[in-house]
């Protein structure tokens, strides 16, 4: 079986030839959390403070930096070192969709600087291959920093347009780029199910709209729970106001960090039990 998810982030980690998935394997085994917060905050206090609190218990710290209303060098000195701290990723979820030139001057420079503080991003193939490409070359020519691109093969917002050809698309793109992209967002598993899936491919699948207590919001946000998402193949868990809106967000990271690492060890048990 080409797919990778029976296996164990140790096992996984060990094959890998991504240093950056190398990398995320080792946090979520070490914390024994699959779990990404999605910190929607809009001013730096807000985001460095949730970020810390709930630092401890997730494997990524998922970021909109535009949306914050006073960045600053501080925004990024701070979550340097609160990543640095409990020893999580930053994943920018920027989005990229333009041409390569354009996509290359919005990751490395602007106001954002986005290349310099996240380990990873995200970008659409909406513009066709060039997009990867072009931050590809951005990635390759990094020096020591180690960054990855997940490709956002689908969305969960109702209506979403990227599905069928687009998502399969996403994949043959992605297999074209492993020193670069590690993965994708996407609400389940997709290589393994795909025609010219490789037995050492081994791409990370990461899942929004995971929520434990509700089935979606008024502007057609569409939920999972962490146990469908794990049982479908997905590898780290994206969540927002499922924790950072709960009425004690430490208990709710808790919860998803619980549910996602049991439905991990299920998943995994399945094939070495
Ligand atoms: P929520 O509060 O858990 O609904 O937040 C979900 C986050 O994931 C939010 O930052 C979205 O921008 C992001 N997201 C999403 O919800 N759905 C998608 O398909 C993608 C990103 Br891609």
């Amino acid at each position: 079986m080409a797919s990778k998810s029976t296996l164990s982030y140790s096992q996984r980690a060990k094959g890998h030839a991504n240093p950056l998935v190398r990398k995320l394997f080792a946090i979520a085994e070490e914390k024994k959390t699959n779990v990404v917060l999605s910190a929607d905050l809009t001013t730096t206090k807000e985001l460095l403070a949730i970020a810390d609190s709930l630092g401890p218990y997730i494997a990524v710290l998922k970021t909109h930096i535009d949306i914050l209303s006073d960045f600053s060098e501080q925004t990024i000195q701070g979550l340097l070192d609160v990543a640095k701290r409990h020893n999580f990723l930053l994943f920018e979820d920027r989005k990229f969709v333009d041409i390569g030139n354009t996509v290359q001057k919005q990751y490395k420079g602007g106001a954002l600087r986005i290349y310099e503080w996240a380990d990873i991003v995200n970008a659409s193939i909406l513009a066709g291959e060039g997009i990867i490409q072009a931050l590809d070359q951005v990635v390759n020519d990094s020096g020591d920093a180690e960054r990855g691109i997940l490709i956002l093969a689908e969305m969960t917002s109702k209506g979403s347009l990227a599905v069928g050809e687009y998502t399969r698309a996403s994949v043959e793109i992605a297999r074209k780029y492993p020193k670069s992209v590690m993965g994708f967002v996407s609400t389940k598993e997709l290589s393994s199910h795909s025609p010219n899936s490789a037995p050492e491919e081994d791409f990370v699948v990461f899942t929004t709209g995971v929520n434990i207590s509700s089935k979606g919001d008024a502007l057609g946000q569409q939920y999972q729970t962490p146990t469908t998402a794990m049982e479908g193949g997905s590898d780290f868990l994206i969540a927002g106001r499922g924790i950072y809106a709960a009425e004690d967000p430490v208990t709710a990271v808790r919860q998803y960090q619980k549910a996602g690492w049991e439905a991990y060890e299920r998943r995994i048990a399945r094939t070495s039990g």
